[in-house]
């Protein structure tokens, strides 16, 4: 028997998290998508190694219940750490045990993922680009289908005041992606960071996620329906997130921040996020 688990993205085990934006202490939350690959249901419960400054807060006890067999489930599992007061990189894993009972007591396999959190102060950087949409697009042009789509900028809500964000809309069935895209050169830093604020309203939506791209490859992805209920709206509320770049420093690339979902799933009929202070950040 083999557990398959992965994180919710291609690269979301190399996780940035931008220390301007934290409460103390904070919570980070990811993604896991699990398959079972057995034929019988199994428990899992998730634990952490060597990652000694963290711990699970939800679900608390790290037990995250029954999986049928030949079948997978998505989890969003919040980790906790003291605000740290320099940056730290800490690496460990994630570890999943499967127990063929509700009490986890008769275990059948474990596995393990391994994940890198880089706690850093993205704006001290040394190199750093910051758009912050004040009252123009800064070059983006838009992703989007204009049968079904609008990609524009909104005054409210924005992150620095007085300013703008990109709103992206869609009231297309199928899914696809609405966002914004720019070629840009990266510093040639060893460390080279991508992070924006993000936030959502009217997102009626489920199966919504936020996706990065670099040169069409997938480097950020977070799935967030558990974030969107149906007629939910965020508020004035918005999410930092981060990714390392660094494997593509001083190239030329082309960068894609995008929401996608599928607005027709279970009677919906649109999905809508604000992307808004852009931050491209490098550091030796
Ligand atoms: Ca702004």
């Amino acid at each position: 028997m083999t557990i398959v688990f992965s994180l919710g993205a291609p690269k979301a085990n190399k996780v940035v998290i931008d220390k301007n934006y934290l409460p103390d202490p904070f919570n980070y939350t990811l993604q896991l998508k699990i398959t079972n690959q057995s034929l019988d249901t199994l428990y899992y419960r998730l634990s952490l190694v060597n990652l000694d400054n963290w711990s699970i807060s939800s679900p608390s006890d790290g037990k995250l219940g029954a999986i049928s067999g030949q079948s997978a489930s998505y989890f969003l599992v919040t980790l906790q750490r003291a605000k740290p007061s320099t940056d730290v990189h800490e690496a460990g894993y994630l570890k999943l045990e499967a127990f063929t009972d509700q009490y986890y007591s008769n275990k059948v396999d474990e596995g393990q993922q391994p994940i890198d959190f880089y706690i850093e102060d993205l704006e001290a950087f040394t190199n750093v680009t910051i758009h912050t949409f004040q009252n123009d697009m800064e070059g983006w042009s838009r992703v989007y289908d204009p049968s079904y789509d609008v990609v524009d900028l909104v005054t409210s809500p924005d992150v620095e005041g007085g300013g703008h964000s990109v709103r992206a809309y869609s009231s297309r069935g199928n899914y696809h992606e609405v966002g914004i895209e720019k070629s840009v050169t990266l510093p040639s830093n060893s460390k080279v960071r991508l992070a924006f604020m993000w936030t959502y309203s009217r997102s009626n939506a489920r199966f919504c996620d936020v996706k990065i791209y670099i040169n069409g490859e997938l480097v950020y992805d977070f799935y967030w329906h558990q974030k969107c209920e149906y007629g939910s709206d965020s508020g004035s509320k918005w999410y930092k997130s981060g990714v390392d770049i660094s494997e593509y420093a001083g190239q030329e690339v082309t960068i894609r921040i995008v929401c996608g979902g599928n607005a027709y799933q279970q009677g919906v009929n649109s999905f809508e996020m604000r992307i808004d202070h852009i931050v491209i950040a490098g550091k030796d």
